[in-house]
């Protein structure tokens, strides 16, 4: 039976980790899996994450199963920090198996409400997005969301293209700081297609992977408040693993916004159910550390003034290496990454450029031109601007 299993093509981005681990050259450059590294290169446990595994480690008495829908402390404390004013009647919450985990329940959940919706993509995406999709036989097509050009959002493309997808399809947006662009809808624009989506009927499913990676925890969260507050009827699948530090405890959660009570009690049981019939409970250690966090105001406020430690570290760094680049081509046409958002920035280089970094600087991105803007540091930005410019981007 398993010699007919076929070879699976690689996550391109998670190949990349295994080819700069075995590249032996002294000063190489990690700018491809979106991990967050200080500047010493380190992905850090943070303050508050430690204390609060110590306080689990000295108060918790069981190991015993939680709710198939995780622990109710978790749902409301994420259902807090994403929406601030929590419409609970018409709210239905499932701990996740990172945020993966939840896009991918969000997923089976749409399949089961409708199982003729088509899933709108922007292009690019994050390519799990279109891996997982592929993997269940959904149906999806994508919308225009990069400008090559200005390496800002194609908004007119992008509107044209979701007003087409109809009553009951899903529309996958990114809440904040696009991944794999780093270029990000303005709240008016955000307007626009909230008007879109009413007018049309169509469901968005917003990935909020980087809640406090762009403008701040409450600012990276408006978009997403303005269309659950504006929308019948919304999902959303949020990730801890990037602004909590937790990737490997695998915490997430997924979020659906009904239209009243009665729908809500059959999307929170249909979640129940696919949180059981994939591997019953979800885990906890993760979500119990961020509710810990977000629980208590001094872990809660030592967590955001870390997280905003890591947003300024990376905004630094995104001025530094847009003024090195405006100095060295002499032209603004990098200011890009100065308005870009979030841990990646794409140059919009083409795939020989990317291979090019890699040959001749021992500098790793994503062969789209994505670069991970935390693994740089003050030092290396001047030898990634340099090498940009060698390489003729
Ligand atoms: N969505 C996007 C856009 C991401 O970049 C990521 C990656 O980390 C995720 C979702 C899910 O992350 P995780 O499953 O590690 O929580
Ligand atoms: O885009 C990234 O780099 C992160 C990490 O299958 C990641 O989101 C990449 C690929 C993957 C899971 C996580």
């Amino acid at each position: 039976m398993l010699s007919n299993l076929k070879p699976q093509a690689p996550d391109s981005i998670l190949k990349l980790i295994e080819e700069f681990k075995a590249d032996t050259r002294q000063g190489k450059i990690d700018l491809g899996v979106g991990v967050y590294k200080d500047p010493q290169g380190v992905t850090p446990v943070m303050r508050a994450v430690k204390a609060a595994e110590q306080r689990i480690w000295e108060t918790q008495t069981t190991k015993a199963y939680t709710g198939l829908a995780g622990e109710p402390e978790y749902r409301n404390a994420m259902a807090r920090m994403v929406l601030k004013d929590v419409p609970g009647d018409r709210l239905a919450s499932l701990a996740t198996v990172g945020g993966t985990g939840a896009i991918r329940q969000a997923l089976e959940l749409a399949r089961l409400a409708n199982p003729g919706a088509t899933v709108y993509v922007s292009n690019p995406t994050w390519p799990n997005h279109l891996s997982i999709m592929k993997f269940m036989g959904l149906p999806f097509v994508e919308y225009r969301y990069f400008d090559a050009e200005t390496r800002g959002v194609d908004f007119d493309g992008l509107k044209a293209d979701i007003a087409r997808a109809g009553k009951g399809d899903i529309v996958l947006l990114h809440g904040c700081c696009h991944n794999p662009t780093g270029a990000n809808l303005s709240m008016e624009q955000w307007d626009e297609v909230a008007a879109i989506l009413e007018k049309s009927g169509a469901i968005p499913l917003i990935d909020l992977a980087y809640q406090g990676f762009g403008d701040g925890l409450e600012e990276d969260a408006a978009a997403t408040r303005m269309i659950a507050q504006r929308l019948p009827e919304v999902l959303i699948a949020a990730s801890c693993s990037k602004n909590f530090g937790i990737y490997r405890e695998r915490t997430g959660i997924l979020f659906a916004l009904a239209e009243n009570t009665a729908a809500r009690d059959l999307a929170q049981g249909s979640m129940a159910f696919l949180n059981r019939q994939n591997y019953s409970f979800p885990p906890d250690h993760g979500a119990r550390v961020v509710s810990t966090i977000l629980t208590d105001d001094a872990l809660r406020a030592d967590w955001a003034a870390e997280l905003e430690e890591v947003r300024n570290t990376m905004l630094g760094l995104r001025s530094q290496l847009a003024s090195e680049l405006r100095d060295l081509s002499g032209s603004d046409r990098f200011d890009f990454i100065g308005q870009h958002r979030g841990m990646f920035s794409r140059l919009g280089a083409t795939p020989e450029q990317v291979a090019k970094l890699k040959s001749d600087a021992a500098i790793y991105m994503v062969g789209d031109s994505r670069l991970n803007i935390a693994g740089l540091n003050q030092h290396t930005v001047p030898v990634l601007a340099r090498a940009i410019i060698d390489a003729g981007i």
